[in-house]
């Protein structure tokens, strides 16, 4: 059952599989959504349960938290003021009021619970985009192709990011088409471009951890599993004050197409 729900077998495909194996209705869909799928491999930096700093190729970058079980690793420095400014300018002229991916469909839609404004670079589009993407594979140890191109995302005052989990659930309708272009998403590296006056950490309400969005620093996490025992459930909280802007690198099992 698990494994068919990691290779995107829709719930209802699965389900009716239960139920011809004589399953009751109600005993099936419960433990539809209580079995979590098999744990996928993830990305984590070799050395830093032992390291102060990573090498990321073309710069060092400071870790100022590690956290395992969920692993997650608050990083300083990753980014430079000069590559902030430069991702908040090429983004500018495109942001778009924020979509999030509609799982019934797998296409797009505009949601309350995300109410930023947001644009995709393609991988590698621009020297900074490119530079920073070779930075992350090669801190996390991931291949640069398994990442979706970066999202920039500008929170005004009074806009927020309701908790979510990152992955796409394995057991809605529209998960096998987006698992098409790259598998499941196994990781996040949530980069802070630019600090709100006030407001705006990012927060993660089952470690009851909140992330201070400090320019240039980043929260990273994983999850091997795509179910809530992941505990990376996670949320942008009101922009009180001044604007907040993101870059956020999701990676791919496989490489993203
Ligand atoms: O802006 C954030 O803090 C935030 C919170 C939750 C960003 C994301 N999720 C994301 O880009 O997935
Ligand atoms: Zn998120």
């Amino acid at each position: 059952m698990a494994a068919q729900a990691a290779e995107g077998h829709g719930r209802e495909v699965v389900l009716q599989a239960m139920l011809a194996a004589g399953w009751s209705h109600q005993v099936a869909s419960e433990a539809l959504s209580e079995t979590p799928p098999p744990a996928l491999p993830v990305p984590w930096p070799a050395s830093a349960e032992s390291s102060l700093r990573l090498d990321a190729g073309d710069r060092r970058v400071d870790i100022s938290t590690v956290m395992r079980g969920p692993d997650l690793l608050v990083l300083e420095n990753l980014l430079d003021e000069q590559e902030c400014l430069a991702l908040i300018d090429a983004a500018k002229p495109r942001l778009q009021r924020s979509l999030t991916v509609a799982l019934e469909t797998g296409g797009e839609e505009l949601h309350d619970d995300r109410t930023s404004d947001g644009m995709f670079f393609t991988r590698g589009e621009n020297t900074v985009v490119a530079r920073i993407e070779a930075r992350i594979a090669r801190l996390l140890g991931w291949p640069l192709e398994n990442g979706e191109g970066l999202q920039v995302l500008r929170y005004g005052p009074g806009t927020e990011y309701k908790p979510h989990y990152d992955y796409f659930d394995p057991f809605e309708p529209g998960t096998p088409s987006i698992l098409a272009r790259g598998g499941q998403r196994v990781a996040t590296v949530i980069m802070y471009l630019q600090e709100p006056a006030e407001g705006g950490a990012t927060v993660f309400p089952d470690l009851r951890l909140q992330v201070v969005p400090r320019r240039g620093s980043a929260v990273f996490f994983s999850y091997g599993m795509a179910h809530p025992s992941s505990q990376t459930l996670h949320g942008g909280m009101p922009v009180l004050a001044g604007e907040k802007w993101i870059a956020t690198k999701w990676l791919r099992e496989r490489e993203f197409v």
